[in-house]
């Protein structure tokens, strides 16, 4: 195996491309292995071999720089910097990270996995090294997908306006879960699937580069020509206007072409794209085959999720009322959105890596008498805060947001847990907040939600199995429900996910002689006032949350109760969730079991207080 003999970059250049072709198919084998062990992205990663292998060819990383967008492709980057061995315990608590990760190497930079970020890293990092006068380079990688996001742009017109030397390396399989929406997308695929241009484009290059370059002036005029040919030829004219050159496309697979290309621009001052082209899923036949399922994390929405109970009950709501619309950011299979655009494919829009254009493009359809419903990740929607605040929030716009993967998500790590939802949003004045305990109750949730007219609402559920529950245990409108009644000892006040832990609670506190009141939260704004009422009747008050304490429904809660009768003692009010860090990657239940949140948890914190 070629790949027994790697443990560093440098070992690579000591390859010749026979050998390099064969350690690509080797690396391929591994990834494959790896990926159906523990999941992760599979079809970015056999689609970015032969360009890790380049990059770390003509690039001598840690000196130089290579950032990688999102971060979900470097596998093999990770590999041939030392790290394969524990490939075995890749996305596993206190395992690999399915990401760059500077813990693990100095030669991870980021700590990435939200898209179109890395063009403003690149910037700053670039921004730096020249002034420090250090020797290296900055590279950045990033996808046609992760380049429809907002924020890449003002990254690539920041380098472009400050002509920083950064190599931008867009990857371009023309896919980003699913196909990539995007015009400049488009014309790229365009350049990809026009062999014309790509032989013209080859013999104007040969002949500018015979001409002879004398002086300031002739060098200033070939590159108009160069420029005025290119507008001609390339329906790419995106990148120069803005200050960044642009070579290729150059065929991604292609080892010692994508070298060439590299070691050109490093010939270049300023900011340059490298355009390759490759192919997602490459090598593996059924990650090329199928465009869903292999290609991403595994990111299929199964029978019985709430994903599913969502899809299903958007779709029954959509036949009814024409004006519902569904917005996804880039990711229409796994918030469960594929039926519904089958179905209502004029009602259903995928703006790309857009979320901040997401909520304000919803509310602007909602002003225009629409029902715009977005599906979006609960760490997704964090960047768009500001949006839904004011753009939706203060304009009173009655915008749904569907949050899928809300609590602890487990193996995507720190920057993929949902916890920031319920502190966040819980501020937007106006706001409505549902969190569903079943199948059963996001059904009717979504139909409530849908009945609200003035002001934005979120619906948060977390990614696992829905609990399926009979119609007597589903609350209706607004209000909470009480699931257990005590005789007002404790009251467990749980919001969604943390219901089940609660009623597991309750029956282990029973077992002790505790008795304890449940209530399903239902709504974490606005609080319902008589399961208010109740609580404060009660000894101890309990909140459970999984999501950030400080700020969360528990302080809401907390707040609200103190608020009820000044002149009454209000009972003491522990509140449980997910405390002030950053939460390791694992899986969710043993994440909650650390943090006390799951049954046993919830109980000991309860006897504790109780001095028991
Ligand atoms: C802000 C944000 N939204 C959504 C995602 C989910 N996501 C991860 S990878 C990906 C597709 C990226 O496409 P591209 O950049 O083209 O890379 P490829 O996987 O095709 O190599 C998406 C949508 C994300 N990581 N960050």
């Amino acid at each position: 195996m070629v790949l027994d003999s790697i443990s560093s970059p440098a070992d690579l250049r000591r390859l010749g491309y026979p050998e390099l072709d064969q350690l690509a198919a080797e690396l391929r084998e591994f990834i494959v292995e790896a990926v159906s062990l523990n999941g992760g992205h599979l079809g970015s990663n056999l689609g970015a071999v032969e360009l890790t292998l380049a990059l770390h060819r003509v690039f001598d990383s840690p000196r130089d720089i290579l950032l990688w967008d999102t971060g979900h492709q470097s596998y093999v980057h990770k590999i041939i910097t030392g790290r394969r061995h524990a490939f075995t315990s890749l996305r596993q608590a206190g395992g690999l990270s399915g990401y760059p990760s500077r813990d693990e190497s100095q030669h991870d930079w980021i700590e990435n996995s939200h898209a179109s970020t890395i063009l403003s890293y690149a910037h700053g990092i670039a921004t730096a090294v020249e002034r420090k006068g250090e020797p290296r380079r900055v590279v950045a990688v990033i996808g046609d997908g992760s380049l429809t996001g907002g924020m890449a742009y003002e990254g690539l017109n920041n380098l472009g306006h400050s002509g920083r030397n950064v190599i931008i390396v867009l990857n371009d399989n023309g896919r980003s879960y699913a196909p990539t929406v995007s015009k400049l997308s488009e014309s790229l695929t365009r350049i990809r699937l026009n062999p014309t241009y790509m032989r013209r484009q080859r013999r104007l290059e040969q002949l500018l580069s015979a001409v002879p370059m004398v002086g300031d002036q002739l060098e200033k005029g070939m590159e108009g020509a160069k420029a005025a040919v290119r507008e001609i030829f390339e329906p790419t004219a995106f990148f120069e206007p803005l200050g960044v050159r642009y070579v290729g496309p150059i065929d991604g697979h292609d080892i010692e072409k994508v070298e060439t290309a590299l070691r050109q621009a490093t010939e270049f001052e300023g900011p340059i794209v490298v355009h390759l082209i490759t192919q997602k899923g490459r090598g593996y036949k059924l990650a090329e085959d199928d465009p869903v399922k292999c290609l991403h994390d595994m990111s299929e929405c199964k029978p019985g999720s709430y994903t599913a109970a969502f899809g299903d009950a958007l779709m029954a709501a959509a036949e009814t009322d024409p004006a519902i619309v569904a917005i996804t950011a880039a990711m229409p299979d796994s918030t469960g959105l594929l039926p519904f655009g089958a179905r209502f494919p004029d009602r259903f829009l995928d703006v790309g890596i857009a979320e901040q254009h997401a909520v304000t493009a919803a509310a602007g359809m909602a002003m225009g008498g629409l029902r715009p419903v977005v599906a979006v990740y609960s760490t997704f929607l964090t960047r768009a805060f500001d949006q839904v605040n004011l753009d939706v929030g203060l304009h009173g716009q009655p915008v749904v947001f569907c949050l899928d993967r809300a609590g602890i998500t487990g193996d995507d790590g720190p920057s993929h847990h949902g916890i920031l939802d319920l502190a966040l949003l819980s501020k937007v004045p106006g706001m409505t907040i549902f969190a569903p305990s079943s199948y059963q109750e996001l059904e009717v949730m979504l139909a409530e939600a849908l009945s609200i007219t003035t002001g934005p609402s979120v619906l948060r559920w977390p990614k696992t199995d829905a609990r399926q529950v009979p119609a007597d245990q589903v609350g209706s409108g607004r209000k909470a429900r009480r699931v257990v009644e005590g005789d007002g000892e404790v009251a467990i006040l749980a919001v969604g996910k943390m219901v089940a832990a609660a009623e597991e609670a309750a029956d282990l506190l029973a077992a002790q002689g505790t008795s304890t009141t449940v209530w399903d939260v239902r709504l974490a704004k606005p609080l319902d006032p008589d399961m208010l009422a109740d609580a404060a009747r009660h000894a101890l008050v309990v909140t459970a949350e999984d999501g950030l304490r400080v700020g969360g429904a528990g302080s809401a809660i907390t707040d609200a109760i103190a608020d009820l009768d000044e002149s009454r003692q209000s009972p003491p009010v522990l509140t449980l969730g997910t405390p002030d860090g950053f939460i390791p990657q694992g899986k969710p239940a043993r994440i909650h079991a650390e943090l006390g949140l799951d049954g046993h948890g919830i109980a000991a914190s309860i006897r504790k207080a109780l001095g028991r």
